[in-house]
């Protein structure tokens, strides 16, 4: 046992509980609208940040009091026990999902050859504590970063000897997940962008990219992965320019490459406001798509130009990214995931569990919120008023081709139109949704 200081899996005690181990609003099995609260979010813990990364920075080493990380000999037994601490959080916490990397599930060796048999020994393990305590896979996913062989990039690197690494890398990876029953297969451009053009060229590392995604869906078809292929957009870090800058950037990409059909996205909110984008319009953009899959839960700082990972805290904004997801239609694969990490002086094992019932919190309220806009109408009506005048004869003339620019200036002139703006009410619709947020119970 390793978390001590929790000795019974967290409950929900309402909103007026003071326990700093108890849910105030996550009530998995209350029926929200038409779901429970643990089928609209699908929340996830991740691996690495949570039990693989000791707290370090560029600064200075690991803070973490995490036994299971200390040096070793035996790298194996260590992973052993990383899983076990992994498993007795999961159990715990009560979330029903995990996600993880290869490489932080089973320490990378010096072959592939020798990587694979470790990590499928304990994606063996990984799959009797699922069955045992329940908790499901929401995605996996390969690490093409960490290693100095991809300093230059995976799919996208000027060494196709890297690029079949790369390739042989998520097969692997791709196959564990397959048969853990991973409900989705994610790919972040870990390195997948540049530093300077002065030594890239930029078309073919994009057919590259594009040859790797067509290899990776062809291999989830070959062995019968019928989760969703996922692509997670950031503007840059570690790569000063990333290649799968935002959803609309990955949207054009996978349409340039014929992919729209195979793969959706996977956002995190960090990377929307990092591309200069609010977290709910990534969410809009990749809906209006058709490829909105999966989210990675975590907030930034307004004032660091970097991937911070924060637990979420802003129900605000994440009332509105529910809200999107709600209207439309709600998850199918994907999840709420938490790719955050601790602050590195939240040294003690149980921050862990204060972040996390934290932002289960966060996300729970957000849905009491999302749904109340939706039940209440807040937005529909004055959103439907506004462009009352496209469901018009002119509105509608103007779209199905009836009018061309000549009929259109005909019209303008012969009946000296004289259209008048009228007020977008920004400031009265703020109001009604922080009444929401006030109230939503
Ligand atoms: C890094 C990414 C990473 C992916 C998984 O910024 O968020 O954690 O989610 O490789
Ligand atoms: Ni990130
Ligand atoms: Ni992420």
């Amino acid at each position: 046992m390793f978390f001590t200081d929790v000795t019974a899996p967290i409950a929900y005690e309402g909103p007026d509980s003071t326990n700093p181990l108890a849910f105030r609003w996550y009530d998995a099995d209350r029926v929200v609208g038409s779901k429970t609260m643990r089928d609209h979010l699908r929340m996830a813990v991740c691996y690495w940040h949570s039990f693989h990364w000791p707290g370090s920075d560029v600064f200075g080493a690991g803070t973490f009091d995490r036994p299971w990380l200390a040096p070793t000999d035996d790298p194996m037994a260590a992973a052993r026990q990383k899983m076990d601490a992994a498993f007795e959080f999961f159990g715990k916490l009560g979330a029903p999902f995990y996600s993880f990397h290869d490489y932080d599930m089973a320490p990378e060796a010096d072959s592939l050859a020798e990587s694979q048999a470790r990590l499928d020994e304990l994606a063996d393990e990984a799959g009797k504590k699922m069955e045992e305590t329940g908790v499901q896979l929401l995605w996996g996913t390969a690490n093409l970063f960490s290693h100095p062989r991809y300093a230059a990039g995976a799919a996208t690197n000027p060494d196709p000897e890297v690029f079949a690494h790369a390739a042989a890398q998520v097969r692997n990876a791709l196959e564990v997940t397959h048969r853990l029953g991973g409900a989705n297969y994610v790919l972040w451009g870990g390195r997948e962008g540049y530093e300077t053009l002065l030594n890239t060229d930029l078309r073919r590392e994009g057919q590259q990219l594009g040859r790797f995604l067509h290899l990776v869906a062809e291999h989830a078809d070959r062995i019968g992965f019928t989760g969703t292929l996922l692509l997670e957009p950031k503007p840059q870090e570690p790569t000063k320019h990333q290649y799968d800058h935002d959803v609309a950037t990955v949207h054009a990409f996978l349409q340039r490459h014929g992919l729209d059909d195979r793969y959706k996205v996977n956002i995190e909110g960090n990377h929307a406001t990092l591309s200069g984008h609010d977290f709910a319009h990534e969410v809009a953009v990749a809906i209006d798509a058709g490829i909105f899959g999966s989210i990675d839960a975590n907030q930034g700082d307004d004032r660091l130009g970097w991937d911070t990972d924060q637990f979420p805290r802003s129900v605000e904004m994440m009332s509105l990214v529910v809200y999107e997801i709600l209207k439309g239609g709600g998850f199918d694969t994907g999840g709420f995931m938490f790719d955050t990490k601790l602050r590195r002086q939240s040294l003690d094992r149980t921050d862990l569990f204060h972040a996390h019932i934290g932002g289960m919190d966060t996300m729970a309220r957000s849905l009491l919120v999302a749904q109340a806009l939706i039940d209440d109408e807040t937005l529909t009506g004055p959103v439907a008023e506004r462009y009352a005048g496209w469901d018009g004869e002119l509105g509608r003339g103007i779209l199905d081709g009836t009018h061309d620019l000549a009929s259109l200036h005909g019209l303008v002139t012969d009946q000296d139109l004289r259209p008048q703006a009228v007020s977008g009410r920004q400031e009265e619709l703020e109001r009604r949704v922080s009444r929401v947020i006030e109230q939503a119970r």
